[in-house]
Protein backbone atom coordinates (compact mmCIF):
# COMPACT_ATOMS: atom_id res chain seq x y z
CA UNK A 1 0.00 0.00 0.00
CA UNK A 2 1.24 3.32 -1.08
CA UNK A 3 2.46 5.31 2.11
CA UNK A 4 0.47 8.09 3.94
CA UNK A 5 1.49 11.70 3.19
CA UNK A 6 1.43 14.08 6.17
CA UNK A 7 2.26 17.86 6.05
CA UNK A 8 3.80 19.78 9.09
CA UNK A 9 3.71 23.47 9.43
CA UNK A 10 5.72 24.48 12.44
CA UNK A 11 7.81 21.27 11.56
CA UNK A 12 11.45 22.51 13.46
CA UNK A 13 9.10 23.51 16.51
CA UNK A 14 8.79 21.32 20.09
CA UNK A 15 5.38 19.33 19.06
CA UNK A 16 6.60 19.45 15.16
CA UNK A 17 9.76 17.23 15.51
CA UNK A 18 8.49 14.87 17.98
CA UNK A 19 5.21 14.34 15.55
CA UNK A 20 7.66 14.25 12.48
CA UNK A 21 9.49 10.97 14.42
CA UNK A 22 6.41 9.32 15.07
CA UNK A 23 5.26 9.87 11.71
CA UNK A 24 7.92 8.31 10.65
CA UNK A 25 8.00 5.51 13.01
CA UNK A 26 4.24 4.78 10.98
CA UNK A 27 6.09 4.84 7.63
CA UNK A 28 4.56 7.89 6.64
CA UNK A 29 5.86 10.25 3.89
CA UNK A 30 6.54 13.74 6.26
CA UNK A 31 6.76 16.62 4.72
CA UNK A 32 7.61 19.72 6.27
CA UNK A 33 6.99 23.48 5.89
CA UNK A 34 9.45 26.03 6.93
CA UNK A 35 9.86 29.72 6.42
CA UNK A 36 13.17 30.94 4.74
CA UNK A 37 15.37 32.74 7.51
CA UNK A 38 18.67 33.46 7.20
CA UNK A 39 20.20 31.02 9.20
CA UNK A 40 18.61 27.81 9.47
CA UNK A 41 16.64 26.65 12.54
CA UNK A 42 16.54 22.77 11.99
CA UNK A 43 18.14 21.53 15.33
CA UNK A 44 15.07 19.82 16.68
CA UNK A 45 14.84 17.81 13.48
CA UNK A 46 18.10 17.46 13.02
CA UNK A 47 18.29 13.88 13.79
CA UNK A 48 15.30 13.13 11.28
CA UNK A 49 16.16 15.65 8.21
CA UNK A 50 17.67 13.21 6.08
CA UNK A 51 14.15 11.32 6.24
CA UNK A 52 11.79 13.96 5.22
CA UNK A 53 11.34 16.47 2.86
CA UNK A 54 11.36 20.46 3.81
CA UNK A 55 9.29 23.14 1.56
CA UNK A 56 9.52 26.44 2.20
CA UNK A 57 6.66 28.56 2.55
CA UNK A 58 4.61 30.70 5.39
CA UNK A 59 1.25 31.16 6.99
CA UNK A 60 1.26 34.45 5.81
CA UNK A 61 1.55 33.62 2.38
CA UNK A 62 -1.38 31.91 0.63
CA UNK A 63 0.18 31.39 -2.68
CA UNK A 64 2.86 29.59 -0.50
CA UNK A 65 0.23 27.52 1.09
CA UNK A 66 -1.61 26.84 -1.69
CA UNK A 67 1.09 25.62 -4.09
CA UNK A 68 2.71 23.11 -1.38
CA UNK A 69 -0.43 21.49 -0.57
CA UNK A 70 -0.90 21.17 -4.56
CA UNK A 71 2.50 19.60 -5.07
CA UNK A 72 3.20 17.45 -2.36
CA UNK A 73 -1.04 16.23 -1.99
CA UNK A 74 -0.70 15.58 1.53
CA UNK A 75 -3.69 13.13 3.22
CA UNK A 76 -2.94 14.56 6.12
CA UNK A 77 -2.24 18.45 7.15
CA UNK A 78 -1.50 19.23 10.77
CA UNK A 79 -1.04 22.74 11.00
CA UNK A 80 1.37 23.13 14.44
CA UNK A 81 2.84 27.23 13.23
CA UNK A 82 1.77 29.96 15.00
CA UNK A 83 3.34 32.64 16.84
CA UNK A 84 2.95 30.95 19.82
CA UNK A 85 4.81 32.71 23.12
CA UNK A 86 2.02 34.70 25.07
CA UNK A 87 3.74 37.43 26.13
CA UNK A 88 4.80 38.20 22.47
CA UNK A 89 1.28 38.39 21.28
CA UNK A 90 0.82 42.08 23.71
CA UNK A 91 4.05 43.32 21.88
CA UNK A 92 2.90 41.93 18.14
CA UNK A 93 -0.78 41.52 18.13
CA UNK A 94 -1.16 42.44 14.64
CA UNK A 95 0.96 39.98 13.55
CA UNK A 96 0.20 37.20 16.17
CA UNK A 97 -3.36 37.66 14.44
CA UNK A 98 -2.25 37.62 11.46
CA UNK A 99 0.03 33.85 11.66
CA UNK A 100 -1.79 32.36 14.32
CA UNK A 101 -5.66 33.24 13.77
CA UNK A 102 -5.94 34.20 9.66
CA UNK A 103 -2.83 31.61 8.98
CA UNK A 104 -5.25 28.93 9.92
CA UNK A 105 -7.96 30.37 7.10
CA UNK A 106 -5.45 30.25 4.69
CA UNK A 107 -4.42 26.51 4.73
CA UNK A 108 -8.29 25.43 4.80
CA UNK A 109 -8.91 27.82 1.63
CA UNK A 110 -5.46 25.54 0.32
CA UNK A 111 -7.16 22.24 1.03
CA UNK A 112 -10.28 23.55 0.00
CA UNK A 113 -9.96 24.21 -3.07
CA UNK A 114 -6.48 21.87 -4.15
CA UNK A 115 -8.74 18.78 -2.14
CA UNK A 116 -11.58 18.85 0.05
CA UNK A 117 -10.36 15.41 1.44
CA UNK A 118 -7.14 16.30 3.13
CA UNK A 119 -7.76 15.42 6.81
CA UNK A 120 -6.49 18.64 8.45
CA UNK A 121 -5.60 19.07 12.70
CA UNK A 122 -5.78 22.44 13.97
CA UNK A 123 -3.37 22.95 17.17
CA UNK A 124 -5.78 24.93 19.32
CA UNK A 125 -5.07 25.73 23.12
CA UNK A 126 -6.05 25.83 26.72
CA UNK A 127 -5.13 29.77 26.48
CA UNK A 128 -8.95 29.67 24.78
CA UNK A 129 -10.23 29.22 28.46
CA UNK A 130 -8.08 31.74 29.70
CA UNK A 131 -10.47 33.31 32.58
CA UNK A 132 -11.95 30.01 33.40
CA UNK A 133 -15.59 29.49 32.87
CA UNK A 134 -15.21 25.93 34.47
CA UNK A 135 -13.23 23.84 36.24
CA UNK A 136 -11.60 21.61 34.93
CA UNK A 137 -12.06 22.58 31.35
CA UNK A 138 -13.60 20.07 28.78
CA UNK A 139 -14.71 20.63 24.71
CA UNK A 140 -17.89 22.42 26.04
CA UNK A 141 -16.25 25.07 28.11
CA UNK A 142 -17.19 28.55 27.15
CA UNK A 143 -13.41 30.45 25.81
CA UNK A 144 -12.30 33.21 27.34
CA UNK A 145 -9.11 34.07 26.25
CA UNK A 146 -7.02 36.71 28.15
CA UNK A 147 -4.14 37.64 25.40
CA UNK A 148 -4.16 38.15 21.97
CA UNK A 149 -2.47 34.73 21.32
CA UNK A 150 -5.55 33.40 22.96
CA UNK A 151 -7.96 35.62 21.08
CA UNK A 152 -6.21 34.49 17.87
CA UNK A 153 -6.57 30.41 19.11
CA UNK A 154 -10.38 30.85 19.27
CA UNK A 155 -10.42 32.49 15.92
CA UNK A 156 -8.29 29.03 14.57
CA UNK A 157 -10.54 27.52 16.38
CA UNK A 158 -13.53 28.28 15.43
CA UNK A 159 -12.68 28.62 11.52
CA UNK A 160 -11.93 25.05 11.73
CA UNK A 161 -14.92 24.56 12.88
CA UNK A 162 -16.38 26.47 10.33
CA UNK A 163 -15.20 24.77 7.25
CA UNK A 164 -16.30 21.12 8.60
CA UNK A 165 -19.51 22.49 9.06
CA UNK A 166 -19.58 24.84 6.00
CA UNK A 167 -17.96 22.32 3.62
CA UNK A 168 -17.86 19.33 4.98
CA UNK A 169 -13.99 19.07 5.39
CA UNK A 170 -12.42 16.78 7.92
CA UNK A 171 -10.91 19.49 10.02
CA UNK A 172 -10.49 18.95 13.92
CA UNK A 173 -9.04 21.26 16.72
CA UNK A 174 -7.26 20.20 19.14
CA UNK A 175 -7.24 21.85 22.34
CA UNK A 176 -4.05 20.94 24.01
CA UNK A 177 -3.14 22.31 27.80
CA UNK A 178 0.15 23.00 28.13
CA UNK A 179 2.82 20.24 27.04
CA UNK A 180 6.79 20.76 27.49
CA UNK A 181 10.10 18.45 27.21
CA UNK A 182 13.20 18.83 26.48
CA UNK A 183 12.85 20.87 22.91
CA UNK A 184 10.50 23.03 24.46
CA UNK A 185 11.70 26.98 23.61
CA UNK A 186 13.92 28.44 26.29
CA UNK A 187 11.71 31.09 27.39
CA UNK A 188 8.37 29.27 28.51
CA UNK A 189 8.41 28.94 32.02
CA UNK A 190 9.13 25.18 32.57
CA UNK A 191 12.96 25.65 30.17
CA UNK A 192 13.65 28.38 31.52
CA UNK A 193 13.24 27.08 35.15
CA UNK A 194 14.86 23.72 34.12
CA UNK A 195 17.64 25.47 32.46
CA UNK A 196 17.97 28.03 35.14
CA UNK A 197 18.30 25.05 37.78
CA UNK A 198 21.30 23.80 35.44
CA UNK A 199 23.20 27.00 35.04
CA UNK A 200 22.77 26.96 38.78
CA UNK A 201 24.22 23.29 39.83
CA UNK A 202 26.83 24.34 37.00
CA UNK A 203 28.01 27.68 38.79
CA UNK A 204 27.12 29.43 35.54
CA UNK A 205 24.53 31.58 37.19
CA UNK A 206 23.61 32.29 40.96
CA UNK A 207 20.34 33.46 40.50
CA UNK A 208 16.55 32.66 38.48
CA UNK A 209 14.52 35.44 37.63
CA UNK A 210 10.63 35.01 37.36
CA UNK A 211 7.14 35.96 36.99
CA UNK A 212 4.46 34.88 38.72
CA UNK A 213 4.78 31.70 41.13
CA UNK A 214 1.10 31.26 42.01
CA UNK A 215 0.11 30.37 38.03
CA UNK A 216 -1.25 26.51 37.62
CA UNK A 217 -0.74 25.29 34.64
CA UNK A 218 -2.18 20.91 33.34
CA UNK A 219 1.65 20.29 31.93
CA UNK A 220 2.19 17.27 30.08
CA UNK A 221 4.67 15.68 27.87
CA UNK A 222 4.97 16.82 23.79
CA UNK A 223 6.06 12.81 23.17
CA UNK A 224 2.50 12.21 24.28
CA UNK A 225 0.39 14.85 23.51
CA UNK A 226 1.38 14.23 19.56
CA UNK A 227 0.38 10.72 19.57
CA UNK A 228 -3.48 12.06 20.26
CA UNK A 229 -2.78 14.53 17.10
CA UNK A 230 -2.43 11.63 15.17
CA UNK A 231 -5.34 9.85 16.88
CA UNK A 232 -7.56 12.26 16.40
CA UNK A 233 -6.46 12.07 12.31
CA UNK A 234 -7.48 8.20 11.66
CA UNK A 235 -11.37 8.65 13.43
CA UNK A 236 -14.25 7.88 11.37
CA UNK A 237 -16.22 11.31 12.32
CA UNK A 238 -14.32 14.91 12.79
CA UNK A 239 -14.43 15.76 16.09
CA UNK A 240 -12.80 18.24 18.62
CA UNK A 241 -10.78 17.02 21.50
CA UNK A 242 -9.46 18.14 24.99
CA UNK A 243 -5.81 16.76 25.59
CA UNK A 244 -4.53 17.25 29.28
CA UNK A 245 -3.69 15.25 32.12
CA UNK A 246 -6.18 16.46 34.19
CA UNK A 247 -3.81 17.57 37.30
CA UNK A 248 -2.96 20.83 38.04
CA UNK A 249 0.48 22.49 39.64
CA UNK A 250 1.86 25.93 40.51
CA UNK A 251 4.83 27.63 38.47
CA UNK A 252 6.05 27.28 41.92
CA UNK A 253 5.41 23.53 42.66
CA UNK A 254 7.78 22.82 39.59
CA UNK A 255 10.61 25.42 40.69
CA UNK A 256 10.51 23.08 44.23
CA UNK A 257 10.31 19.84 42.42
CA UNK A 258 13.02 21.08 39.72
CA UNK A 259 15.55 22.64 42.10
CA UNK A 260 14.90 19.76 44.49
CA UNK A 261 16.14 17.56 41.52
CA UNK A 262 19.57 18.96 41.78
CA UNK A 263 19.31 18.90 45.86
CA UNK A 264 18.83 22.58 45.45
CA UNK A 265 16.20 24.71 47.46
CA UNK A 266 14.57 27.15 45.38
CA UNK A 267 14.09 29.57 47.42
CA UNK A 268 17.20 30.60 47.99
CA UNK A 269 18.15 31.06 44.27
CA UNK A 270 14.48 32.16 42.46
CA UNK A 271 13.69 36.09 42.35
CA UNK A 272 10.35 37.66 41.23
CA UNK A 273 10.24 40.18 38.50
CA UNK A 274 8.07 42.32 37.62
CA UNK A 275 9.14 42.40 33.75
CA UNK A 276 7.81 39.10 33.52
CA UNK A 277 4.51 39.61 34.67
CA UNK A 278 1.48 39.78 32.16
CA UNK A 279 -0.46 42.45 31.58
CA UNK A 280 -3.65 39.48 31.92
CA UNK A 281 -3.05 36.65 33.75
CA UNK A 282 -4.40 32.95 33.31
CA UNK A 283 -4.68 31.98 36.72
CA UNK A 284 -5.40 28.15 36.53
CA UNK A 285 -5.80 25.67 33.96
CA UNK A 286 -6.70 22.05 34.31
CA UNK A 287 -8.40 19.89 31.48
CA UNK A 288 -10.78 16.78 31.71
CA UNK A 289 -9.29 14.56 29.33
CA UNK A 290 -12.08 11.70 30.02
CA UNK A 291 -13.50 12.17 26.16
CA UNK A 292 -9.93 11.62 24.47
CA UNK A 293 -9.61 8.56 26.73
CA UNK A 294 -13.41 7.48 25.47
CA UNK A 295 -13.22 7.88 21.84
CA UNK A 296 -9.08 8.09 21.21
CA UNK A 297 -8.60 5.39 23.88
CA UNK A 298 -5.58 8.08 24.45
CA UNK A 299 -3.93 8.72 27.92
CA UNK A 300 -0.99 10.63 29.18
CA UNK A 301 2.05 8.26 30.18
CA UNK A 302 4.43 10.64 31.40
CA UNK A 303 3.85 11.90 35.05
CA UNK A 304 4.63 15.42 36.27
CA UNK A 305 7.84 14.47 38.10
CA UNK A 306 9.07 12.41 35.48
CA UNK A 307 8.66 15.10 33.42
CA UNK A 308 10.43 17.85 35.76
CA UNK A 309 13.34 15.38 36.10
CA UNK A 310 13.55 14.38 32.42
CA UNK A 311 14.07 18.28 31.51
CA UNK A 312 16.42 19.11 34.30
CA UNK A 313 18.78 15.99 33.64
CA UNK A 314 18.75 17.00 30.21
CA UNK A 315 19.68 20.30 30.64
CA UNK A 316 22.43 19.49 33.16
CA UNK A 317 23.55 16.99 30.61
CA UNK A 318 23.50 19.60 27.76
CA UNK A 319 25.41 22.45 29.55
CA UNK A 320 27.68 19.95 31.21
CA UNK A 321 28.93 18.56 27.71
CA UNK A 322 29.87 22.38 27.01
CA UNK A 323 31.73 22.71 29.90
P1 LIG B 1 6.85 26.35 18.81
O1 LIG B 1 7.94 25.49 19.36
O2 LIG B 1 6.85 27.81 19.13
O3 LIG B 1 6.87 26.18 17.21
C1 LIG B 1 6.17 27.04 16.38
C2 LIG B 1 6.48 26.71 14.94
O4 LIG B 1 5.76 27.61 14.08
C3 LIG B 1 7.97 26.85 14.54
O5 LIG B 1 8.29 25.78 13.69
C4 LIG B 1 7.97 28.16 13.76
O6 LIG B 1 9.00 28.24 12.82
C5 LIG B 1 6.63 28.07 13.06
N1 LIG B 1 6.15 29.37 12.55
C6 LIG B 1 5.91 30.50 13.25
N2 LIG B 1 5.44 31.45 12.46
C7 LIG B 1 5.38 30.93 11.19
C8 LIG B 1 4.99 31.43 9.92
N3 LIG B 1 4.58 32.68 9.76
N4 LIG B 1 5.03 30.60 8.86
C9 LIG B 1 5.47 29.32 9.00
N5 LIG B 1 5.87 28.80 10.18
C10 LIG B 1 5.83 29.60 11.26
O7 LIG B 1 5.43 25.78 19.23
P2 LIG B 1 5.02 24.34 19.84
O8 LIG B 1 5.16 24.40 21.31
O9 LIG B 1 5.68 23.29 19.06
O10 LIG B 1 3.45 24.35 19.55
C11 LIG B 1 2.94 23.88 18.30
C12 LIG B 1 1.56 24.47 18.09
O11 LIG B 1 0.69 24.10 19.15
C13 LIG B 1 1.51 26.01 18.05
O12 LIG B 1 0.48 26.37 17.14
C14 LIG B 1 1.10 26.39 19.46
O13 LIG B 1 0.47 27.64 19.46
C15 LIG B 1 0.16 25.25 19.78
N6 LIG B 1 0.03 24.87 21.18
C16 LIG B 1 1.14 24.62 21.92
C17 LIG B 1 0.99 24.18 23.23
C18 LIG B 1 2.19 23.84 24.08
O14 LIG B 1 2.03 23.75 25.30
N7 LIG B 1 3.36 23.62 23.49
C19 LIG B 1 -0.29 24.01 23.76
C20 LIG B 1 -1.40 24.26 22.95
C21 LIG B 1 -1.23 24.68 21.67
P3 LIG B 1 10.46 28.88 13.16
O15 LIG B 1 11.31 27.74 13.62
O16 LIG B 1 10.87 29.43 11.84
O17 LIG B 1 10.26 29.92 14.21
O1 LIG C 1 3.79 30.43 31.04
C1 LIG C 1 4.06 32.03 34.37
C2 LIG C 1 3.25 32.77 33.32
O2 LIG C 1 5.02 31.02 28.96
C3 LIG C 1 3.15 29.60 31.99
C4 LIG C 1 2.31 28.17 25.20
O3 LIG C 1 2.82 26.96 24.70
O4 LIG C 1 0.95 27.01 26.78
C5 LIG C 1 1.95 28.00 26.67
O5 LIG C 1 1.48 29.24 27.17
C6 LIG C 1 2.86 30.38 33.26
C7 LIG C 1 2.16 31.74 33.03
O6 LIG C 1 3.22 29.22 28.93
C8 LIG C 1 7.46 33.24 34.11
O7 LIG C 1 2.76 34.02 33.83
C9 LIG C 1 5.99 32.92 35.69
O8 LIG C 1 1.11 31.87 33.95
O9 LIG C 1 5.35 28.73 30.00
P1 LIG C 1 4.45 29.85 29.69
P2 LIG C 1 1.71 29.69 28.67
O10 LIG C 1 1.57 31.16 28.70
O11 LIG C 1 0.84 28.92 29.59
C10 LIG C 1 -0.27 27.28 26.07
C11 LIG C 1 -1.19 26.11 26.28
C12 LIG C 1 -0.04 27.66 24.67
O12 LIG C 1 -0.87 27.40 23.81
C13 LIG C 1 1.10 28.57 24.39
O13 LIG C 1 1.47 28.52 23.01
O14 LIG C 1 4.09 30.70 33.89
N1 LIG C 1 5.42 32.54 34.51
N2 LIG C 1 7.24 33.38 35.45
C14 LIG C 1 6.30 32.72 33.52
N3 LIG C 1 6.22 32.45 32.21
C15 LIG C 1 7.30 32.72 31.45
N4 LIG C 1 7.25 32.44 30.12
N5 LIG C 1 8.46 33.26 31.97
C16 LIG C 1 8.59 33.54 33.30
O15 LIG C 1 9.62 34.03 33.75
Amino acid sequence: MKPKTALITGITGQDGSYLAELLLSKDYRVVGMTRRTSTDSHDRIAPVLDRIEIVSGDLLDQHSMTTIIAETQPDEVYNLAAQSFVPTSWTQPVLTGEFTALGVTRILEAIRHVNPKIRFYQASSSEMFGKVQAVPQDEDTPFYPRSPYGVAKVYGHWITVNYRESFDLFAVSGILFNHESERRGREFVTRKISEGVARIKLGLDKKLKLGNLEAQRDWGFAGDYVKAMWLMLQQNEPQDFVIATGRTHKVRDFCKLAFSTMDLDYEKFVEQDPRFYRPAEVDLLVGDPAKAKRVLGWVPETSFEQLVEMMVRADVARLAALK
